[in-house]
């Protein structure tokens, strides 16, 4: 289990589809707490407790994209959990973990929605992308299709996520380079044409897996912290992921 575990797990059925989620609150069974030292019990106030459990700087609300089986899921569990299983259980709707990460000296909770690749979710995923601030697009390397439809997703990115947010390209399964369909060359080409970063990675292996997310995490810091007019502490170095990422094979 990864340190920082997530908090939350919610299916679609739970959640009310707003764009601008919030999550619930704690139950009220929890505003009252013993001491440690089993002595008397303090009463916690709910907005204490809200204080409390605010111990970050900034909240992200990160979206992961792309057709059925591509392994959506399997990176946000490697990411949050640092954990993989080979069991396909395709998602139902929607549903996010949550994992928080230091970066440029803040701390940077991480909301991240997985969305179902199944065409029949698409009323309900799509409902989503505009509370996203980084949207993340997945296909599979030894799935020619799911690259073909990285258009037919850029596309509804830009049908119903919010103007401005933050993209990122991800191949994933590169753990299975003897299978590969799709040449890396071909995807680095579409990146820059749509101007994103992209990534190859192995939710399987962790290859490039944490790059990915904190590269996408630290261009939204960037390019909030630009917005409010704060000064940022120069360049980020990207040089050490820059250069995780320029291999992709199971060690
Ligand atoms: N070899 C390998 N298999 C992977 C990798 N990532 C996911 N898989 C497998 O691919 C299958 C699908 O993974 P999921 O993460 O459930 O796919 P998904 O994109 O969430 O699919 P939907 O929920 O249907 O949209 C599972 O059997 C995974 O074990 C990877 O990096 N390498
Ligand atoms: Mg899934």
């Amino acid at each position: 289990m990864h340190p920082d575990a997530p908090c939350y797990c919610l299916l679609d059925l739970f959640v009310i589809p707003t764009l601008n989620q919030q999550i619930p609150g704690p139950p009220a069974w929890l505003y009252s707490c013993s001491s440690p030292t089993g002595g008397r019990k303090k009463k916690e106030t709910p907005s204490r407790i809200r204080d409390m459990a605010k111990s970050y700087d900034h909240l992200f609300k990160l979206l992961l994209i792309g057709d059925s089986g591509v392994g959506k899921t399997c990176l946000i569990i490697r990411f949050a959990e640092d954990n993989f299983s080979g069991t396909y259980i395709s998602t139902i709707g929607i549903d996010f973990k949550i994992r928080t990460v230091e970066i440029e000296g803040k701390r940077i909770k991480l909301q991240v929605w997985d969305t179902a690749g199944q065409e029949r979710f698409k009323t309900i995923t799509t409902a989503y992308y505009r509370g996203a601030m980084g949207i993340i697009l997945v296909y599979d390397i030894t799935d020619d299709k799911s690259f073909e439809n990285i258009q037919n997703w850029m596309k509804s990115i830009k049908e119903n996520a919010s103007a401005g947010v933050e993209r990122l390209l991800l191949g994933n399964k590169c753990d299975m380079e003897a299978k590969r369909k799709v040449p890396r060359d071909r995807a680095e080409k579409l990146s820059k044409e749509h101007g994103i970063r992209f990534f190859e990675t192995s939710a399987k292996s962790s290859l490039n897996v944490e790059e990915a997310f904190t590269t996408l995490a630290r261009d939204i810091l960037l390019k909030s912290s630009k917005k409010s007019g704060q000064s940022n502490k120069g360049p980020l170095d990207l040089k050490g992921l820059q250069k995780s990422s320029s291999k992709c094979a199971l060690v």
